[in-house]
């Protein structure tokens, strides 16, 4: 069976793909790396853990020698609004993280797993739809990185064989784990202030369209692409995929279906939208599609139905 090594599996993606990949492949093939507070709920007792820093390439490499690890899924990222508050950290975490991956799988024989973005998209790209191949010209640190990710990581497949594979995630909507300093996590938020029964204030300007998807969705994404026949790949780092191209009011109207009471106003952050504006519409998954059978399950309707009736549970709960 194969040992999967998750850097960063606390955060918003690591601390579902955690419980999606112990579900495959056996509670003890999964160990989460992990560097701080706060954990998500049996964090602990729900399989093998282990404190790396990913900044530090040794951590890693006596994790992967420790666990006998196989592959690598690096969810480190310091997403595009902190960046943009904080490049340095946003390049020296971001690119630390995935060179040190990178290093020590060619070093040890492992295949990498690192997301890239709609982020690594600039003003100068084609935005509806954005072609697989195209102009990457971002004008944010954590767009830079993300384009600078996706050539090291075809860099290591090409120079040294090293089984690296991406995927472009579109701004991922989840229940588990919210995020933190991303452009996108408007479209977290309105569903948690929805349920809490309280009004939400909207930081992006509406009529602006981003990629959006459905944290199952995203998930399937990840592991069809690190099972996919290697022959069949054309494109690695990164591919496209897209579920659906919303703007705030979609999100709006879509809750208030469910929810009549739900008030929104907008209060528009100029940086946030300055950096939805510069990324792309819509992107077409094509390639996606025909190179590992990507297809996408939820649309708006049914996630908002989803959305509600977890976040409903969890208040219930508590
Ligand atoms: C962000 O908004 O920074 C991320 C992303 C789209 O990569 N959610």
């Amino acid at each position: 069976m194969k040992k999967i090594l998750i850097v960063g599996s606390t955060g918003q993606i690591g601390s579902e793909l955690s419980k999606k990949l112990r579900g495959i492949y056996g509670r003890d093939n999964v160990v989460c790396g992990y560097i701080a507070p706060p954990y998500p709920d049996g964090f602990f007792e729900d399989g093998p853990t282990v404190e790396i820093d990913a900044t530090n390439r040794q951590q890693i490499a006596d994790a992967v020698k420790k666990h006998k690890i196989d592959a690598i899924y690096n969810m480190v990222a310091i997403l595009s609004a902190t960046a943009e508050k904080n490049p340095m950290l946003g390049w020296n975490v971001g690119m630390g993280a995935l060179l040190n991956c990178l290093e020590v799988a060619r070093e040890l024989g492992c295949a990498v797993f690192t997301p890239s973005s709609i982020g690594a998209f600039g003003p100068g790209t084609p935005p509806n739809p954005t072609p697989q191949d195209t102009i990457q010209r971002p004008t944010t640190m954590y767009g830079v990185t993300k384009v600078a990710g996706e050539l090291l990581s075809d860099y290591y497949f090409s120079r040294w064989g090293v089984d690296t594979r991406s995927v472009r995630f579109p701004g991922l909507i989840s229940n588990l784990t919210q995020p933190g300093g991303g452009t996108t996590d408007y479209a977290v938020e309105i569903y948690y202030k929805a349920v809490a029964g309280e009004k939400f204030v909207c930081p992006i300007k509406q009529g602006t369209y981003m990629d959006l998807m459905y944290m199952p969705d995203a998930l399937d994404a990840a592991v069809h692409l690190m099972e996919a026949d290697p022959a069949k790949l054309k494109h690695r780092n990164s591919f496209n995929i897209a579920a659906m191209s919303l703007e705030p009011d979609m999100l709006y109207q879509a809750i208030k279906r469910q929810i009549p009471t739900f008030e929104m106003t907008y209060e528009v952050e100029p940086v946030k939208q300055a950096i939805a504006e510069s990324w792309p519409d819509r992107l077409d998954d094509t390639c996606a599609r025909d190179e590992w059978g990507w297809s996408p399950k939820f649309d708006l309707e049914a996630m908002t139905t989803d959305m509600i009736e977890v976040l409903r549970k969890k208040k219930g709960e508590r």
